[in-house]
């Protein structure tokens, strides 16, 4: 134990914040982290993050007070008058327009308890209007898994990627995004033989590690699979037996594909023709190939497309369903996953279940006392264009949208026209500036309770700091908006985490049968108790979880992007780096562009930048017709020729506010990596 002049610091075990690997960590002294041997990094290994994850916790800028707005200006609050005014503030507009004029955003940063319990606020209040930023990173991925295997989770386990033959690395930059999987898991692969194809419009860490490297025009992903799948079926390097014994509908896809040619799709997707064959021989000819899929994929109006194009790869070649092989989707956030699994979702209930299902919801009475509506909700990107007309107040848990929804601008001017808001949250953001009250949450190292990482393993959280000042913990945060707000309070009443956990186990059938004591140090793993010790490692092996032998093969066409190109006009693709986290309030650089460093400025092809007359180093403007950001340029080859990219991790600039908030038909993910836009010297204007 250590101690600082206001805080108590105590080592204990714990999960990383940052991202969805999941390593585990605990308390130094001196403010740092150290890792812990844990059930992921098995040998204490940890990344940059994970080292610096104790910056935020005694960080002076951290919410102390419950602030609540007088006269466009906060003030300190007690919490009792806090509360009073999120009562008064929800329950007018429920009074006035109902409950499904609320919406409730969840928070990906925040334990299965935290955000099941939330869950159950939303439904007893009266709305399905709850969703959590897994709809702005992975929706559409698992809109198209679910919709083809039967689940919408990693097919693989780290560990058995580890004995993978090839690796397909797609819209992904793991080196950086997912360190300790991509240096533990994918590279000990790479390092035995495996093949990596790196498909990204910009050359990055992850690519130093590839054989081939396929610099994708943004949004061209669908052409760039067709073609690999083209080269599958003309070179006949499919797997005959899986696709007689598991798919269905191969003779359409073998139509479609047999008459794409091949050199006009790579050249529409800005890559070599023969590095492409080159490519889908490695996925093709490999024992066990697995796939890896991120952001450049899913986060296009075409998304869910991107996604199924790159499914029929898998099931053409028999790579579903052994270790090894698999479609990947490496998740966000330390709990993205855990968030969806326990009903932080507009059309599902806990564990999945549709929310149209009388059998569902009767399941979920059972243990509520009170039946969650049948009508399904609002996602989070539907709900803020719709501020201020169908919903009048929102509670945000957790979430930064004023700096990571599409649009920024626009978001901002919707937050405006909302009759109420509230924040809980652990820092002032550039959200927190918009709302009415702000309630002072609990950070990770403040918290017991359970996260699920993104190969589907769910591991203990234990508290290794006490609270700042009067900050409460966000489960009692949660069940106090659940007393006051919904006609319920009872169904609030908990002992603590382990309580609202167990009722967790029971209403959410892949959790079935898990406890605080069968987890421990370790872990379990969803769907559980089916299948092997501990949970089920590699889905879809007899049967696809959609319970079905047979998987369908669907023909997916070309989706243009939404936003089209003007004249003279630049793509903007946007990601990240690995020193910062999403909107920056767990990584706390100040937003200036001198704090930020060369691949955090404005990426963009020397060739594009003697064009405009752009020296590396300046100043330039980026526009279009959302508006305008200002920003340093750094010239380097890494980007291709037409793209510029840049990170969104700042409220100041705010990359947001470039991009558009058109959204993919079926997940109503926003198209963050396909932006319109000119770039001249900011001299020039
Ligand atoms: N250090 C760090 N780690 C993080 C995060 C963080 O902010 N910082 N965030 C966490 C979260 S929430 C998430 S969701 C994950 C995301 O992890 P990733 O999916 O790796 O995230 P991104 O950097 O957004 O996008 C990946 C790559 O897609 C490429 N790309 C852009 N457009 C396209 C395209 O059209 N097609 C293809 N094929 N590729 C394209 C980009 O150049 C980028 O290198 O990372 C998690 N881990
Ligand atoms: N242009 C562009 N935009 C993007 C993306 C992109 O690639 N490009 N990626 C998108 C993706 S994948 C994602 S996941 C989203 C992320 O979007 P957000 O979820 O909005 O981003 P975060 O920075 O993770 O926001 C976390 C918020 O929760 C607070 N917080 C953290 N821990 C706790 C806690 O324990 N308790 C409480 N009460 N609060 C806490 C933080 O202070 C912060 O305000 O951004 C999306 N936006
Ligand atoms: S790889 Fe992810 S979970 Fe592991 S230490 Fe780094 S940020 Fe944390
Ligand atoms: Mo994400």
């Amino acid at each position: 134990m250590s101690e600082t002049p206001n805080r108590t610091f105590e080592s204990r075990p714990t999960v990383c914040p940052f991202c969805g690997v999941g390593c585990s960590l605990e308390y130094a002294g001196a403010g740092r982290a150290t890792g812990a041997e844990g059930p992921v990094n098995r040998r204490g290994e940890i990344c940059p993050k994970g080292a610096a994850a104790f910056d935020v916790v005694d960080h002076d800028e951290r919410l102390t007070e419950p602030l609540a707005r007088v006269g466009g200006h906060f003030v300190t609050a007690t919490w009792e008058e806090a509360i009073e005014r999120v009562a008064e503030g929800i329950g007018g507009v429920v009074e006035e327009h109902g409950p499904d004029a609320v919406a409730f955003f969840a928070s990906s940063n925040c334990t299965n308890e935290e955000n099941y319990l939330f869950g159950k606020l939303a439904r007893l209040l009266g709305t399905n209007n709850v969703d959590n930023c897994a709809r702005l990173c992975h929706a559409s991925t698992v809109a198209a898994m679910n919709d083809r295997l039967g689940a919408g989770a990693m097919t693989n386990t780290l560990e058995d990627l580890s004995e993978t033959d090839c690796l397909l690395v797609t819209g992904a930059n793991p080196a950086e995004q997912h360190p300790i999987a991509f240096r533990s898991y994918l590279l000990p692969a790479i390092r035995d033989g495996a093949t990596l194809i790196h498909v990204d419009p910009r050359a990055n860490d992850t690519t130093e590690a590839a054989d081939v490297h396929l610099p994708v025009r943004p949004g061209r992903d669908i052409e760039l699979l067709n073609a690999m799948g083209a080269v599958l079926i003309a070179e006949s390097l499919t797997d005959e037996a899986f696709l007689a014994e598991r798919t269905t509908g191969f003779d359409a896809l073998e139509e479609q594909l047999s008459a794409v040619d091949v050199d006009a799709n790579a050249r529409a997707a800005g890559v070599d023709p023969e590095r492409l064959r080159a490519a889908a021989r490695a996925y093709g000819e490999a024992d066990r190939a697995a796939a890896i899929t991120g952001m450049g994929m899913s986060q296009h109006t075409s998304g869910t497309a991107n996604v199924h194009a790159l499914v029929n790869l898998a099931l053409l070649t028999g790579n579903v369903g052994r270790p090894g092989t698999g479609v990947n989707p490496l998740r966000g956030q330390n709990n993205v996953q855990g968030a969806s699994d326990v009903g932080t979702l507009p059309d599902v209930l806990p564990g999945y279940e549709p929310v149209t299902d009388p059998e569902a919801r009767a399941r979920v009475a059972d243990e509520w006392g009170v039946e969650p509506p049948a009508e399904p909700g609002l996602t989070e990107t539907a709900a803020v264009d719709r501020f201020g007309e169908e919903v009048r107040a929102v509670v945000v848990f957790g979430e930064n949208p004023a700096v990571t929804e599409p649009n920024a601008t626009a978001v901002r001017s919707a937050f405006d026209s909302l009759e109420f808001s509230v924040a809980i949250d652990i820092f002032e953001t550039a959200t927190t500036d918009l709302v009415d009250v702000v309630l002072p949450g609990s950070c990770w190292a403040e918290k017991s309770g359970t996260v699920t990482n993104t190969d589907r393993r769910v591991m203990r959280m234990r508290p290794n700091a006490d609270l700042p000042g009067n900050a409460r913990r966000d489960l009692e945060v949660v069940a106090e908006l659940g007393r006051r707000l919904t006609g319920y309070p009872e169904a609030f009443r908990y002992d603590g985490p382990e309580e609202v956990f167990a009722e967790l186990t029971r209403v959410a059938p892949i959790y079935g049968g898990m406890s605080y004591d069968g987890i421990g140090e370790g872990y379990e793993r969803w769907p559980y108790p089916a299948g092997a010790e501990g949970g089920t490692d590699v889905l879809h092996t007899e049967r696809f979880a959609s319970g079905d032998r047979r998987a369908p093969l669907v023909p997916v066409d070309p989706v243009p992007p939404a936003d089209e190109l003007g004249d003279g006009e630049l793509v903007l693709t946007t990601g990240r780096v690995i020193e910062q986290f999403n909107s920056g309030a767990l990584t706390r650089r100040s937003g200036t562009l001198t704090a930020m460093r060369p691949e955090d400025a404005l990426l963009i092809h020397p060739d594009d930048a003697a064009d405009r007359g752009v020296e590396d180093g300046e100043t330039v403007v980026v526009s279009n017709e959302r508006g305008t950001v200002t920003v340093e340029a750094a010239t380097t080859p890494d980007v291709r020729t037409g793209v510029v990219f840049c990170t969104f991790h700042y409220a100041e600039p705010l990359i947001n506010t470039l991009t558009g908030d058109e959204l993919d038909p079926i997940a109503e993910i926003p198209e963050y990596k396909h932006s319109g836009v000119t770039v001249e010297p900011a001299d020039d204007r």
